[in-house]
């Protein structure tokens, strides 16, 4: 029987949750390693088909959530939801868990060596898959990520702060690297894809609109903007240095609820910038109080630094006013 090193450092993990952790984590050594070599391996971004919603799908995402899926039939967890397919799978029949995943987050980045990523979010399982995801974002166990960067490390929060780990690449292995990600109240950085202004509401307008301005205007002082693509890049950069990330809803054809599906994108990112003592919002409403009312929902999308979420909401509520 040949001893096998734990592939996460599993001293933070509560117990029950550590072999779910432990075979995420398994998944996304192997994913990393794929990721890593590029057009040295199988084409990753040639489209396969279209998912639920009509998105595209890559092959690494078909591959990503194959991965994924393997390891968890191997756990305790009885449903298993996933971006890629329309609807939940049952695994272990009487398993007490369930995951809710974004096997590859970031797919338009594939192909230009650009941070794509992993989300993942843990429940209590319900008798039936419905029950179970679709329920406030306040109700999971764990949510987190794991992004495919220069390194790759995995955060995760199970409601007690939010760890990292980062995986060392020659030993196959997540080692625990902080134990408390704090995002700063205050912050000067922006992310939202600002060549959507024209569908943009008031608000989200008024909000990017000072940001511009700068020094010259309502803030009295410069901001700088980002938007990398890459749900997962922009979450790590905020968990690392703070600032404000919008995917509002829009005027567009089918953006009325944004982009962002709640199961597996909002409602874990929301738990760990929460955590971490930032805030998440769907512009005005706090989001984990939220829950979808499909599994592929939607949902608007405001986190990060709290000065920033709040002063979003401030002008939703001042033009609502009017
Ligand atoms: P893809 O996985 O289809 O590339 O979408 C990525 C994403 O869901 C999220 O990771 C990004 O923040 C957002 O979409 C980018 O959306 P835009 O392409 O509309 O800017």
């Amino acid at each position: 029987m040949t001893s096998h090193a734990p592939v996460i450092d599993t001293a933070h993990i509560p117990a029950p949750l550590a072999p779910i952790i432990e075979a995420l984590a398994a998944a996304a050594v192997e994913l990393d390693a794929v990721i890593g070599r590029g057009p040295l391996g199988q084409s990753l971004g040639a489209q396969v088909g279209e998912n639920t919603d009509g998105d595209t799908q890559k092959a690494l995402d078909v591959q990503a959530d194959e991965m994924f899926a393997a390891r968890m039939r191997q756990t305790d967890v009885r449903w298993y939801a996933s971006e890629e397919q329309d609807s939940a799978q049952e695994m272990t029949p009487q398993g007490a868990y369930a995951v809710a995943i974004d096997p590859l987050d970031g797919s338009s980045n594939i192909d230009v060596n650009v941070s794509i990523g992993t989300i993942f979010s843990i429940l209590d399982a319900r008798d039936d898959a419905e029950a179970t995801f679709l329920r406030p974002a306040s109700e999971q166990l764990a949510g987190g990520y794991v992004i495919y960067g220069p390194h790759c490390a995995l955060v995760v929060t199970f409601g007690d702060g939010v760890l990292m780990f980062v995986l060392d690449r020659e030993k196959g292995v997540f080692v625990l690297a902080e134990t408390a990600l704090r995002i700063p109240d205050e912050a000067r950085e922006f992310a939202i894809n600002a060549s959507n202004r024209r569908h943009w509401k008031d608000p989200v307008r008024a909000y990017v609109d000072a940001c511009l301005a700068g020094a010259d205007g309502p803030r009295g002082c410069d901001f700088n903007m980002r938007w990398v693509g890459s749900l997962v890049a922009e979450a790590h950069r905020i968990l690392s240095r703070g600032g404000v990330f919008l995917y509002p809803g829009d005027a567009r054809q089918g953006y009325a609820r944004g982009r962002l599906r709640m199961v597996y994108e909002c409602a874990p990112i929301a738990f760990v910038a929460e955590q971490a003592g930032g805030l998440a919002t769907d512009g005005q409403a706090s989001l984990m109080a939220q829950q979808a009312d499909g599994l592929h929902a939607r949902s608007p999308l405001v986190f990060g630094s709290a000065e920033e979420v709040r002063e979003v909401a401030r002008l939703h509520a001042e033009i609502a006013a009017r």
